[in-house]
C-alpha cells in the first residue's frame, strides 16, 4: 500500500485510499474545477473538504501542500516517475489531470 504520511496534509486529512488522487476542494468557482475534471475523466480520487468556516486553508497541514492557502489542491500518489506529486492552481491541475487521463492537449 502507498504511504503518503510524509505529506503533512495527510495528518489532518488521512487518506483512506492512498492509491487514489487526493483532492482538497470546496464548491467555489475555482474549487469545483478540479472536481469536475476528476468526475469527467473518471480518474480515481478521494476528496477531503477544506472548510472555509473553520479556516482549514490556513492550517499548517494545508499550507504544507499549498503555501498560497487556496483551494483546490491535489496530491497524486502516482506522479511522474511513480513519485507522489502535490499540485495547486486550478489551471495547472486541469492540465495535469488531462495528461494523466491520456487526453490530447491542443496546441
Ligand atoms: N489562481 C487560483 C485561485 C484559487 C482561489 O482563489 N481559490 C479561492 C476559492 S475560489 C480560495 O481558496 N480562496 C481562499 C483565500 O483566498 O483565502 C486557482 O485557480 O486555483
Amino acid at each position: 500500500m502507498l504511504d503518503l504520511s510524509a505529506f503533512g496534509i495527510t495528518a489532518k486529512w488521512p487518506a483512506r485510499h492512498p492509491d487514489r488522487i487526493q483532492l482538497y476542494p470546496l464548491p467555489t468557482p475555482n474549487g469545483v474545477k478540479a472536481s469536475i475534471m476528476l468526475e469527467e475523466t473518471r480518474l480515481p480520487y478521494e476528496a477531503h473538504e477544506v472548510s472555509f468556516a473553520t479556516d482549514d486553508r490556513m492550517s499548517a497541514a494545508f499550507l504544507s501542500l499549498n503555501p498560497n492557502n487556496k483551494i483546490p489542491a491535489i496530491l497524486d500518489p502516482n506522479g511522474p516517475g511513480g513519485k507522489p506529486l502535490p499540485l495547486f492552481e486550478s489551471g495547472a491541475i486541469l492540465i495535469y489531470l488531462a495528461v494523466a487521463a491520456g487526453l490530447k492537449i491542443p496546441g
